[in-house]
């Protein structure tokens, strides 16, 4: 797919003078990394030496140090605390779980909330007795719910009032040995009436960074959510090096409704916010209508984003002021947007709509060993996930490889006398691999509790050389020759067709250039008697798929796409709904099985590409499909 649809059409890189010089040789760039990764690292290892790993520490050194005490570190509808006020609380929050419940250190607690000042007491809480939350996404039901409990083997469950009815009668039941516990109006007020108090540090002593913090659960494509252990060391340096990558100024507002139980919001946002002694403000949930007011509100000056979170910001009508009728998109203090998963389709939209100055992008998954950074203000690097200058791109090359991977199996290619792996070439498609230390891999990647299976089949071994150890990522990329690392798609979606291999990233990205389409899923679908998958768009429309905009999109695919990569099928979702997850990545798995089967899917949702075309798919055509009679 090396040559097919290269992401930089859709960058004008054409910036004159000195900024693209900059740009290019990103010596600024490199300076900005090695002085966050730097020190960042060398502040892990004091805290180790120091028995001080808990991020529980960082919380308490800003609540006693005079400079940031008074200063407000949470705000919540209307509620703030300053960072004396959260340790406050935060003690009284550990002394009741401990005195009541029995929590003791290295327990596990199950926490089950919705985003809320709340929320972060009780983590907080945990980590001051020296216990550790999982956080249980709060949109789970049965037996998914109960298998996520399980697996962090604890026998408590905190509840949030607001998600009760997710706790059935069936899910109590199937949780018979766990202590269900909904913290209610009255018990919070019993907390409050708790002393605050200050457990000794033996409590909290953990002797290496690779400990476990917290479970954090990566949700699958398929099958069950896994429960990832978030280390440590991964605490300290997410934090650490976001806070001093991300650039703060005095008097910065942090605004986040991405989901606390993940760790962008977790990590890159709470604890990047502690870091750094300054204010977060939360969203109890992401909601495209409320997310500006709630910026505004708290007068935000950065604002986290995830997945497909702008797209939608991007969906909703300009937010007129009641009052003097004028369009207030950009009445927001917000000079940088942090996260990860802005597509280039709507980068430069974004940024020019809500008056954004600054977009710094991030690659990283819960459980993976390394992360990479993209603070951008130009478009040299527009829709690349990381950019590295040449200093530490080498020293990234000791630590990250691009592989050849098959696209029918998913696994790696391995040159058949020495059973080693390739490395693809500069600008081609790969996929990403982090280097792990050979002999105990659990230093940089702790894996997933209790499920050993899980944690080695993210390992490969003997790549380059016999005995190594490297972390699979799962995500094809691309590293080109400037530095910049480009995502390309979820390894198992990119499909073949027409001897092709077709990027579902690079096709969507295309679609979503045109006016009509708001948002397009793509991925194949298998067809009788065809090699391969056809290409097929979930697409949800701005307008009615009328004559005039289907002539139009088919118009726009054929002068954008190669003819193998051009969608054969689009199906016309009135939403994306079902098809994201919490965090509103894109699903495929339930679309890929669909496929255009009549049977399976209403046909009057499903148009194809005939003669230029596209025209409504009917049942004949189908037949006329499985019974071997069309070659498409
Ligand atoms: C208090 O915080 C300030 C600013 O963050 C820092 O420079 C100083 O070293 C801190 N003091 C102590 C005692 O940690
Ligand atoms: C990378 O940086 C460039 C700035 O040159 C920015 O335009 C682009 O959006 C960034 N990419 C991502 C994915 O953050
Ligand atoms: C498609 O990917 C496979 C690896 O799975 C590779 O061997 C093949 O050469 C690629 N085909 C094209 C046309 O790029
Ligand atoms: C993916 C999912 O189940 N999302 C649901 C989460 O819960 C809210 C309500 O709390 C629903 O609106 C979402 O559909």
């Amino acid at each position: 797919m090396s040559s097919a649809v290269p992401l930089s059409v859709a960058a004008p890189a054409v910036i004159a003078g000195l900024s693209y010089l900059n740009a290019k040789t990103s010596f600024w760039y490199d300076w900005l990394l090695v002085r966050s990764v730097i020190p960042t690292g060398l502040a892990t290892q004091l805290r180790e030496m120091r028995g001080r790993l808990n991020a529980f520490y960082l919380l308490e050194d800003r609540a006693k140090n005079s400079s940031t005490s008074s200063v407000t570190f949470l705000k919540f509808e209307g509620r703030s605390y300053t960072y004396a006020q959260t340790y406050d609380r935060v003690l009284r929050y550990g002394a009741w779980l401990r005195k009541n419940y029995g929590v003791k250190p290295k327990d596990i607690v199950a926490m089950n909330f919705e985003n809320s000042d709340t929320f972060i007491f009780l983590w907080f809480g945990l980590w001051a007795i020296g216990a550790k939350p999982a956080f249980i996404n709060f949109n789970l039901t049965g037996s998914v719910l109960t298998h996520c409990v399980k697996a962090a083997t604890t026998s408590l469950l905190l509840v949030d009032p607001n998600v009760v009815d997710k706790v059935s009668e069936d899910v109590r039941r199937d949780l018979d040995s766990v202590r269900i516990v909904v913290l209610t109006p009255e018990l919070e007020r019993d907390i409050l009436a708790t002393e605050p108090v200050r457990y000794p540090d033996e409590d909290r002593y953990e002797d290496r960074g690779q400990n476990m913090a917290a479970l954090i659960y990566t949700s699958g494509t398929t099958g069950l959510p896994k429960a990832a252990i978030m280390s440590w060391a991964k605490t300290i340096l997410g934090a650490g090096v976001v806070s001093r990558w991300l650039g703060w100024r005095p008097g910065d507002v942090f605004y986040t409704a991405m989901p606390l139980y993940h760790s962008s919001a977790a990590v890159m946002g709470v604890l990047n916010t502690i870091e750094c002694g300054k204010t977060i403000a939360i969203g109890r949930k992401f909601s495209a209508t409320k997310f500006w007011d709630e910026v505004r509100e708290h007068d935000a000056t950065i604002i986290q984003y995830v997945g497909e979170m702008c797209r939608y910001l991007l969906g909703a009508p300009p937010r007129i002021d009641p009052v003097t009728g004028k369009n207030i998109d950009k009445a927001n203090k917000v000079h940088t947007a942090f996260g990860n998963g802005l597509r280039p389709d709507i980068w430069a939209a974004f940024k020019d709509r809500f008056g954004i100055d600054a977009i710094g992008e991030f690659y990283a998954a819960t459980e993976a060993p390394l992360a990479m950074f993209n603070l951008s203000k130009n478009d040299h690097a527009l829709g690349a996930m990381g950019r590295n200058g040449w200093l530490y791109d080498l020293v990234m090359s000791f630590r990250m490889a691009v592989i050849e991977v098959d696209t029918e199996t998913n696994e790696p290619i391995r040159d058949p006398k020495t059973g080693r792996c390739r490395k693809v070439g500069a600008g081609e498609p790969g996929e990403l691999l982090h280097r792990l230390p050979a002999g105990d891999t659990s230093e940089r990647f702790q894996g997933y509790y209790n499920n050993a299976k899980a944690t080695s089949s993210k390992i490969l071994r003997d790549v380059f050389s016999k005995g190594d150890a490297w972390f699979r990522t799962g995500d094809t990329v691309i590293w080109d020759n400037e530095g910049r690392v480009f995502f390309s798609d979820r390894i198992g979606d990119t499909f073949r067709w027409k001897s092709e291999n077709v990027s579902t990233m690079e096709v969507s990205h295309v679609m979503g250039l045109h006016p009509a389409i708001h948002e397009a899923n793509v991925y194949g679908v298998e067809l009788p008697h065809h090699d391969g998958r056809a290409g097929c768009a979930a697409v949800v429309l701005n307008g009615q798929p009328d004559e005039i905009t289907m002539r139009s999109i088919a118009g726009h695919v054929t002068k954008a796409l190669p003819p193998y990569a051009r969608p054969v099928f689009l199906r016309i979702l009135p939403e994306m709904g079902e098809a994201t997850t919490a965090t509103l990545k894109h699903q495929k798995h339930s679309l890929r099985t669909e496929g255009v089967d009549p049977t399976k899917v209403d046909p009057a949702t499903v148009w194809w590409l005939k003669g230029g075309e596209y025209v409504p798919f009917t049942e004949s055509d189908w037949k006329v499909i499985s019974d071997g009679k069309a070659r498409l």
